[in-house]
């Protein structure tokens, strides 16, 4: 056999059943021995772009890892996009890169010697696990790469350079695999943490909360229910990222949302009305802590659990850090605090507060009143919250107006897993992570994608690589005539618009007429009469359906913390005053709660 098909072997072994790819001259052994492996499902698409974030969607569609192949040069440049978002959302993924062979590599020296040659690997350097230029087929780069994806600390995706001569060169798969024991499970870190004072803070607590970020996400479900569970009984209200959110049902009493300069507000004010706040597995991006991470939880003890050290230095002095995985803490916090359950303090303050703050602005924006005849993004994104049924897989665009107001209004549902590339935002993320999700979660489950058409442009191509016959799967396509967001700022700063939509320079196609192209049908609603009525017809058949939404071209993100500019200083507003403001008054009495000791 070739070096190229014991990858596939040694990919198979580590759980790796699907492959993305777009074959090309530099990668031709690769594809062809994922082509003849027997338990390799190779899929293509129209861009390396999309190959990548298909991986990593499928990754966070179902936990388990995919593996991308491009061609060298081009279509490794090309990948970097996916690569980049895995690496930001530390999603697992494995990709092979086409190379020239070993005679024609430049050795650093040259810009370059073969043909298409680029040294991909110093490129990927910075934004990967593990990366490696295969010079032989020695197996120990591979399984040390392997080895890194779930070590139990931070994942990311690994990457691999692999000449022609390389990949096609003789190998004895038994000598070879006799070296190689296969990749394990997430393994806990073996280190006696002292969890003690979180639990004693947690216990004094008068108001405490927990931010469970997406470093829970592969904490054993087991031990996240019980987790949850602990916190209902000690009324220790929840928080979530835009990543993690999917982990707790949006009407569960405990959950307060997702906190940030884009958010609802009951969220930012239980974070700034807490007494103790636990941080476990999530990084207080910027876009959370609305650029101040000093006054995050600023009437709160602040304790921090993660397992990047990195992470925990960044953060302010006053916060407690510990680093560790979260399946660590998890288990010992069950552990401690699960007998206290019965003989809970009963918060009584807290939790009414709560309720009341959830119940008063928990839908805020979907009940604010709309004086256009246009369709609002935010009732479309109440009536999807009514509409996605439990356990279907909520794939979105990440960046955008309508996806901010995706992620801070939607109300998910038991089951259901949602999922965008948060920290690097790259607008054309929805299609290829559809194609991801899709090939994860199989034809039974509901599959939606909500996508604006900005971010739809971006990978349009992906619509042929797409399956027609798949069912169960809906499109929303965001018509707001361009880049609403950037056309909002641009007006906002400038007084004018520039290449943001038709009239500025920035032209869009008849998406009906596009998509109908592609064999696939689409009906165009612009109410939510006629989105009710084609949702309604659509149960009758499941098919693969595109529903373009014609949306208010100028709505506006709110509530959000209003953002200030002074000189050249910029100023974030405090994460409890958001904008449209609260009466002084008002917000003063909110956080009176504080005060009571
Ligand atoms: C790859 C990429 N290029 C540029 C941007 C900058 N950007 C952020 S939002 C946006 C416009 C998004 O338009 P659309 O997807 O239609 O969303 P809308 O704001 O209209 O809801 C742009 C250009 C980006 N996030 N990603
Ligand atoms: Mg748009």
């Amino acid at each position: 056999m070739n070096f190229a098909s014991l990858i596939f072997d040694l990919l198979e072994r580590a759980g790796v059943t699907h492959c993305f790819a777009v074959p090309g001259g530099g990668n031709m052994f690769l594809i062809n021995a994922a082509h003849d492996h027997p338990s390799i499902i190779l899929k293509f698409c129209h861009h390396e772009q999309s190959a990548a974030i298909a991986a990593e969607a499928y990754y966070k569609a179902s936990g388990r890892i995919a593996c991308c192949i491009v061609t060298s040069g081009p279509g490794a440049t090309n990948s970097l996009t996916g690569i980049v978002g895995a690496w930001l959302d530390s999603s697992p993924m494995v990709v092979l890169a086409g190379q020239v062979k070993t005679g024609d590599l430049s050795g650093g020296v040259l810009r370059q010697k073969g043909p298409q040659e680029v040294d991909f690997i110093s490129i990927v350097k910075g934004v990967s696990l593990f990366s490696e230029q295969l010079l032989d087929n020695s197996v120990s780069p591979i399984l040390e790469g392997l080895s890194r994806l779930r070590d139990g600390r931070r994942s990311g995706p690994i990457v691999f350079s692999v000449p022609l001569d390389v990949q096609n060169s003789r190998v004895d798969r038994s000598f070879a695999l006799g070296a190689a024991s296969s990749s394990g499970n997430i393994v806990c870190d073996s280190h006696e943490h002292n969890f003690a004072s979180v639990f004693e803070k947690l216990k004094a607590a008068r108001r405490p909360a927990v931010l469970v970020g997406e470093g829970c996400r592969w904490v054993p479900k087991e031990l996240m229910s019980e987790f949850f569970k602990i916190c209902d009984a000690l009324n220790i209200f929840c928080l979530f990222s835009w990543l993690s959110y999917d982990l707790m049902p949006w009407d569960n009493r405990i959950n307060m949302g997702r906190p940030g300069g884009v958010a609802k507000r009951h969220s930012n004010i239980t974070v700034q009305c807490a007494d103790f706040l636990l941080i476990v597995g999530s990084r207080l991006d910027p876009t959370q802590t609305a650029f101040n991470t000093e006054e995050f939880g600023k009437n709160a003890d602040v304790s921090v659990i993660d397992v990047d050290r990195a992470e925990l230095d960044k953060l302010p002095e006053r916060f407690q850090k510990i680093e560790a995985n979260s399946q660590n803490f998890v288990s010992v916090f069950n552990k401690a605090l699960g007998e206290l359950s019965n003989t809970s303090q009963q918060r009584g303050d807290w939790v009414d507060f709560c309720a009341e703050l959830k119940l008063r602005f928990g839908q805020e924006a979907a009940n604010a009143v709309h004086d256009s005849d246009w369709l609002s993004i935010e009732r479309v994104v109440d009536y999807l919250s009514n509409w996605a049924p439990e356990n279907a897989t909520i794939v979105t665009g990440s960046s955008g107006l309508s996806v901010e107001i995706f992620h801070s209004g939607f109300r998910n549902k038991y089951g259901q897993r949602i999922f965008l590339t948060t920290a690097l935002g790259s607008m054309g993320y929805g299609l290829p992570a559809l194609i991801g999700a899709k090939a994860a979660v199989g034809e039974e489950r509901v599959t939606v994608l909500f996508e604006s058409d900005g971010s739809f442009m971006m990978n349009i191509q992906e619509l042929a690589s797409i399956n027609k016959d798949w069912s169960n799967t809906v499109i929303f396509l965001i018509n707001n005539n361009g880049y609403a967001s950037i056309r909002s700022s641009q007006s906002r700063h400038f007084g004018k618009v520039m290449g943001t939509d038709p009239s500025s320079g920035l032209d869009f196609p008849d998406f009906h007429a596009v998509v109908e192209a592609f064999g696939i049908d689409c009906v165009t609603c612009d109410s939510l009469e006629k989105l009710s009525e084609t949702l309604l017809a659509w149960v009758a058949d499941r098919r693969l359906l595109v529903i373009e939404l014609m949306v208010e071209p100028q709505s506006q993100l709110l509530p959000k913390c209003g953002v200030a500019f002074s000189g050249d200083k910029i100023v974030t507003a405090p994460l409890e005053d958001m904008d449209p403001k609260l009466d002084q008054a008002d917000l003063e009495q909110l956080m009176a709660i504080t005060k009571h000791g």
